[in-house]
């Protein structure tokens, strides 16, 4: 009782306890990334089911040289939410070749990230001047404005998909607005496929994602004094047709009461209860046409893989 109280409340504490007693129940997908769910994550990637990473990155390696070309020479190049830039190295390969040097400065909240960004890049290629900038996107965009020079704008993986459409023109509007003419924006959308290919993406055999699912429910006990049974709420991934999105869930199931210690909240689940954790978009090209002339930018160009399971979009200012 004592150490729960010594608990400090973190800074996601009111978005939680709305989330929680609001109806349906929800948790900010934010809250999966501390380190355990951030290490979750890569294992999430390197799965066979989950086609995004190795698709994104197939598009990448065979097309560097033709994004290259449509970005044009001069850039610096600026990833947000590089992480530890493992899918950037073949394009800063090709805009080597167009430019004495490529700027790129990573974006990401993670300073250990970053260090690894840096290595791989020292490591990959040439004549490529790494700035890392530690940001926090809730924060703004403000530091676009302070990189000289033109600029390409990276936003890869799908990280897009993780915001409803309101809020993804809102964020692309924003960054848009710290952006000047001939500046670039690289997009990754996860495309709408099958749902017998999207489900497996979502609901590994492995059982890898249904452990980053519930690693929320351990960040609660830990960081919010909670007593969830992991073994109490089961993973759920549906394909939401109308939405255009999968969506992950924890299902409870039994009736239960969880008290969360430091927020001073005890929550009822009836069996079947869900708590909704993410949504994860997926895309038509209409609909990125409709996102991105929404916010301000110009399609350019579109590339995707052979079966048109993800896509990168070229747009300008
Ligand atoms: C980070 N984001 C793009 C992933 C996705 O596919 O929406 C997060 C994820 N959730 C479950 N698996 C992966």
């Amino acid at each position: 009782m004592i150490a729960r109280e010594l608990i400090p409340v973190p800074s996601y504490a009111e978005e939680v306890e709305a989330g929680l007693t609001g109806y349906p129940k929800s948790l900010p997908a934010k809250l999966f990334y501390d380190a355990a769910g951030s290490a979750l994550f890569e294992d999430i990637t390197q799965l066979p089911e989950y086609y995004l990473t190795r698709t994104e990155l197939g598009i990448l390696q065979d097309r560097a040289g033709e994004i290259a070309a449509a970005v044009g020479a001069g850039v610096a190049v600026v990833e947000l939410g590089a992480g530890t830039a493992a899918k950037t190295c073949t394009l800063l390969q090709s805009l080597v070749k167009r430019q004495m040097r490529v700027p790129y400065y990573p974006v990401d909240i993670s300073s250990s990230a970053l260090a690894g960004a840096r290595q791989r890049v020292a490591n990959e290629v040439d004549r490529v001047s790494v700035r890392p900038v530690i940001a926090d996107f809730a924060d703004g965009f403000g530091f676009l404005s302070d990189i000289p020079g033109r600029k390409l704008v990276l936003y890869l993986g799908s990280s897009i998909g993780n915001f409803d459409p309101a809020t993804a023109v809102s964020m692309l509007t924003d960054i848009r607005g710290e952006l000047g003419t001939g500046d670039a924006l690289l997009l990754g959308t996860d495309m709408v496929k099958k749902e017998k290919i999207l489900l497996p993406a979502y609901d590994d055999a492995q059982g890898v994602t249904a452990e980053f699912n519930s690693n929320i429910l351990r960040r609660m006990n830990r960081e919010l004094g909670a007593d969830f049974d992991l073994d109490a709420f089961r993973h759920v991934a549906r394909w939401n047709v109308q939405q255009s999105r999968m969506e992950m869930h924890l299902k409870s199931l039994r009736m239960q009461t969880v008290d969360l210690s430091v927020l001073r909240l005890r929550i009822g689940f009836v069996p079947g209860e869900h708590i909704h954790t993410e949504n994860s978009y997926k895309y038509t090209m209409p609909a990125v046409r409709s996102m991105l002339s929404g916010a301000g930018f110009q399609l350019v160009q579109s590339w995707f893989d052979r079966k048109k399971w993800f896509g990168l979009h070229l747009a300008r200012v």
